[in-house]
């Protein structure tokens, strides 16, 4: 019998946080793919639509056919889209794209069309509970070599601001407590007239204080309401930001039309997008400047290939979300794609512990900078089943956001 797939295997496992690995294992010994199927606090859901409904329509398929494999998943199981669903598809997919690269002898980057550049400006993040403290974090950033930021500060009353660190930045990820009972953190007392008037406070204090060479960007998080965010982006011209990301909550693509109109600040979306159809009309009527899809939850290198390539005509650039939220197989095949297509603009990035590198090694490297492709065939990330045994899961939640009368806020 020819080359098949023989065995998926879901390895759940939390290293300092939740991860859910794919191994698909083929009929030619030592040919196996390593994929990536995390999504944050939903990950037995992801596990469950694999093992127990994934799984069984792969063993006995031909690895090499991605696509169909894609199209079979997608449109063959008539129940298509969504996180869940479309997370389990990255994490096969990326194992397809992984075995097809190691059959080639060929590093994805080369796979995907050769080198369009060396290496994926990178960028990492800086906050604080105030303007001094995060303009210290983005000295040691530009120390580390970065030259481009991603800023978040303290809000006044809002207890555990996104991104902000202490108790939010803790519980910003589905961390688990120890004893495995975690419950959602709070971030409690938000109030989006404040952020309001805080946040260009913050990139005023950032430019004088750190000139204008450095590339500042900021995350709302889907946190503004359409006129909220025209206030927002207008008063963050004079400070000229990389993007301003998720202004917008990702329902109702036309409220970026008015947001469009108002400002020149670049805007950046997509993290919460689980297809290319919803980045169809932001890309097409160019009312974005970065789409920044995550490649775990949009069914992985295939679509997000796509999505580039729909994008490159309409002078949309990439940002593929690359939180610590996702493994390093998707940083892997994030930084192939980078480093394969026209249209890249920027890759956030991570700096994985110890204990994910030694259940998951092979994650880019960072220097200058910049993130390098792994010139091993394939993705070049591997799995060491062992070692996730030894971090067994732990149920872990995304925290949750409550204004000062108690009324839930958008995360
Ligand atoms: O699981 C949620 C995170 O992935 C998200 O909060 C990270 O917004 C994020 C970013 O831009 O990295
Ligand atoms: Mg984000």
């Amino acid at each position: 019998m020819s080359l098949h797939i023989t065995e998926v295997r879901v390895i759940v496992t939390c290293p300092g946080r939740n991860y859910v690995f794919v191994k698909v294992m083929t009929s030619e010994p030592g040919l196996y793919g390593v994929g990536d199927a995390t999504l944050n606090g939903r990950e037995l859901a992801v596990a469950s639509a694999l093992r127990e409904h994934v799984a069984p329509l792969l063993v006995g398929r031909d690895p090499d056919r991605i696509e169909d494999t894609w199209q079979l998943l997608f449109r063959g199981t008539y129940w298509r889209g969504g996180p869940v669903l479309q997370t389990a598809l990255a994490g096969v997919d990326l194992a397809l794209w992984d075995i097809k690269g190691k059959r080639a002898g060929m590093p994805l980057h080369s796979l995907l069309g050769g080198k369009t550049r060396e290496c994926a400006l990178a960028y990492t993040h800086a906050a604080g509970r105030d303007f001094k403290e995060v303009e210290d974090q983005v000295r040691r950033a530009m120390e580390r070599g970065f030259r481009a930021v991603r800023t978040q500060v303290a809000v006044p009353g809002s207890i555990g601001t996104y991104g902000t660190g202490g108790a939010g930045e803790a519980a910003s990820a589905a961390w688990p407590s120890p004893d495995g009972e975690a419950m959602p953190f709070v971030e409690a007392g938000w109030d989006s007239s404040r952020y309001l008037r805080t946040v260009p406070r913050l990139f005023e204090h950032l430019r004088n204080t750190l000139g204008d060479e450095v590339e500042l960007l900021h995350d709302v998080h889907e946190r503004l309401s359409p006129i909220e965010a025209c206030r927002l982006a207008s008063d963050l011209e004079p400070y000229r930001l990389f993007f301003l990301e998720d202004p917008l909550r990702p329902e109702h693509s036309d409220s970026f039309r008015v947001l469009r109109r108002s400002s020149t600040t670049p805007i950046a979306m997509g993290e919460l997008f689980t297809s290319k159809y919803e980045c169809l009309p932001l890309i097409t009527d160019q009312l974005i400047d970065y789409i920044r899809c995550d490649l775990g939850h949009i069914g992985g290198l295939t679509e997000a290939r796509k999505i580039a390539a729909i994008a490159d005509p309409f002078q949309v650039r990439t940002a593929w979300h690359g939180p610590g939220d996702i493994g390093p197989p998707t940083h892997a095949a994030n930084v192939h794609l980078d480093c394969a297509i026209p249209n890249f603009g920027i890759q956030e990035m991570t700096f994985f512990s110890a204990a994910v590198n030694e259940v998951c090694p092979g994650a880019p490297t960072y220097r200058d900078g910049a993130l390098w492709p792994s010139d091993a065939p394939g993705l070049g990330v591997d799995i060491d089943e062992e070692a996730a045994v030894r971090f067994p899961y732990k149920r872990g939640y995304l925290p949750i956001v409550r204004k000062a009368d108690g009324s839930l806020h958008d995360w």
